[in-house]
């Protein structure tokens, strides 16, 4: 559905509205240490979205916002099931941005001095982290040669009233800088905290360098991003963001940052000797709220890994050799693995799709499995089960060598560091085929027909005595097989 241009522009505001109609927000009105308490308030929260209401120097702030696939499935107005193949329909259709002059983003402006960032209600996310970090600014720079934008994620260690510290892993931010210190220029940055999670989105999906990460927004939103000329910088920020931060990345200078809680539940991939932003400029909306967001596995940063990269590869899947039935991609924990989903045509035809999902815009894969549509690929016990039941391992199993990972794959082993443009790591990657043979062999097929009950729509709670209704109520839909029940 899209809105009208006369509609209010999607924005984080709508976004925590729509979330509080679908009973996925809860409302945090004790006070809050973001330093000491916030961080394990957002652990806890894998279900439901967070909205801090008491932080100090009177900030608000929303974090687990997607918390899971249910949530990211809302913003785009799918399911669980049909989110990954919306996005990647819609990643092909880029909506450019329009100029606008009206920005309540720049309602209230701070010069240097007149701002401090250790007064914003930045957390800090886990035990052994260096200090609190920015998990929710959207780094927004240009290509001195072309002009060109981009958009992405880059976490900040806050290290002074006006300093934080940056992770540039070396793509296309990072190129940018390189050209800059190059040239021993400082970068001019503009970073936006606080909006609609599709922009989050957009920042997070990975598409060709020059590609502006705002035509993706307006893709994914349906309707163009609205952006203001910043006050300071030659650069643009979304007018409806709730905070912007406008600085620059001083060329050739280098300081420790992290370690920090990191998308594989791990903290020291990225830690060394990092980049540093200063800033001088701060924009922010009157009644600002901030946008805290929380790393690890399967929290608010793995679902915006997730998504767009699922997505990616989807859409590339989808033509290898002429069309195969695919049926859907996600992303598994930690980042690293993926699931395809898919019914063969032919024997071999899942490697031929696994070997294109190893190897895309996309440096995370490292392990594919693909499974047929019977299994539901959003309970682990089925994938684990497919593994086991359906792998002949000489067969099904291919390990690639000598291939170049994800620098922060913790498994494999790094060359160069981070902070410099030679940061790497060497493995390898596997693929493994847990798909049953295909309908053009029915006798073979007919070996891993799943079992059904007799009578596949009878339901336990119209048979359970009344006193256990409750009981019956509260169980999980997702127990294993309940798909094979159309339960889901
Ligand atoms: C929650 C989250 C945090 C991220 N943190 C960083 C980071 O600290 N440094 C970095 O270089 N990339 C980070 N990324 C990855 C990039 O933002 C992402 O890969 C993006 O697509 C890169 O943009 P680019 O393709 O324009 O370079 C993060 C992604 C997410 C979803
Ligand atoms: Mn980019």
């Amino acid at each position: 559905m899209t809105l009208s241009s006369s509609s209010r522009p999607k924005d984080m505001r709508t976004w925590i509205a729509q979330l509080e109609a679908a009973g996925e927000l809860i409302r945090i009105d004790k006070p809050v240490d973001p330093l000491t308490e916030m961080g394990s308030l957002l652990y806890q929260s894998r279900e439901k979205a967070l909205f801090f209401e008491k932080l100090p120097h009177g900030w608000r702030s929303l974090g687990q916002a997607p918390a899971n696939i249910r949530h990211a499935a809302l913003a785009f107005g799918a399911t669980e099931e049909t989110v990954v193949p919306l996005v990647a329909e819609r990643m092909g259709k880029l909506i450019p941005p329009v100029m606008v002059t009206d920005a309540p983003v720049q309602e209230l402006a701070f010069g240097k001095g007149e701002f401090d960032l250790t007064q914003l209600p930045v957390h800090i996310a886990g035990l052994r982290d260096g200090g609190p970090v920015c998990g929710c600014g959207l780094v927004v720079t240009k290509d001195p040669d072309t002009g060109q934008r981009n958009v992405s994620f880059h976490r900040l260690q806050i290290k002074g009233p006006n300093k934080s510290g940056i992770l540039l892993y070396p793509r296309h931010t990072w190129k940018n800088y390189e050209k800059y210190q190059a040239r021993n220029e400082p970068m001019p940055v503009a970073i936006f905290i606080g909006h609609h999670p599709l922009y989050y989105a957009a920042a997070a999906t990975t598409a060709a360098y020059g590609l502006d990460e705002f035509e993706i927004a307006g893709g994914y939103l349906g309707e163009a991003v609205r952006l203001v000329k910043c006050q300071t910088v030659d650069l643009e920020v979304p007018a409806d963001a709730e905070v912007v931060l406008e600085g620059y990345i001083p060329p050739h200078y280098r300081e420790e940052e992290g370690p920090f809680s990191e998308f594989q539940d791990y903290y020291v991939t990225g830690t060394g000797k990092n980049p540093i932003v200063e800033y001088h400029h701060m924009t922010r909306r009157r009644d600002a709220i901030f946008k805290n967001l929380q790393n690890g596995s399967e929290m608010e940063g793995c679902v915006f890994h997730k998504i767009p990269m699922s997505a990616a590869i989807y859409r590339r899947l989808r033509d290898v050799g002429g069309g195969p039935n695919l049926h859907n991609v996600m992303v598994l924990p930690g980042i690293f693995g993926l699931v395809v989903q898919m019914t063969p045509r032919a024997y071999g035809e899942a490697k031929n799709l696994m070997l294109a999902a190893l190897s895309s815009e996309y440096q995370h894969p490292k392990i594919v499995i693909a499974v047929d549509a019977d299994v539901d690929i959003f309970n682990p016990a089925e994938l684990l089960w497919a593994l086991s039941t359906r792998v002949d391992p000489q067969r099904d199993v291919t390990v690639i060598s000598g291939t170049h990972n994800h620098a922060m794959d913790a498994s494999l082993t790094e060359l160069g560091a981070p902070g410099t443009g030679l940061w790497q790591r060497f493995g390898s990657k596997m693929l493994i085929d847990a798909t049953i043979p295909p309908p053009a062999d029915p006798e073979a097929r007919a070996a891993f027909e799943r079992i059904r009950p007799r009578n596949p729509h009878l339901r336990l709670e119209d048979y359970a005595a009344e006193e256990s209704l409750a009981l019956v109520r509260s169980l999980s839909p997702l127990f294993f097989g309940s798909k094979m029940l159309g339960k889901r």
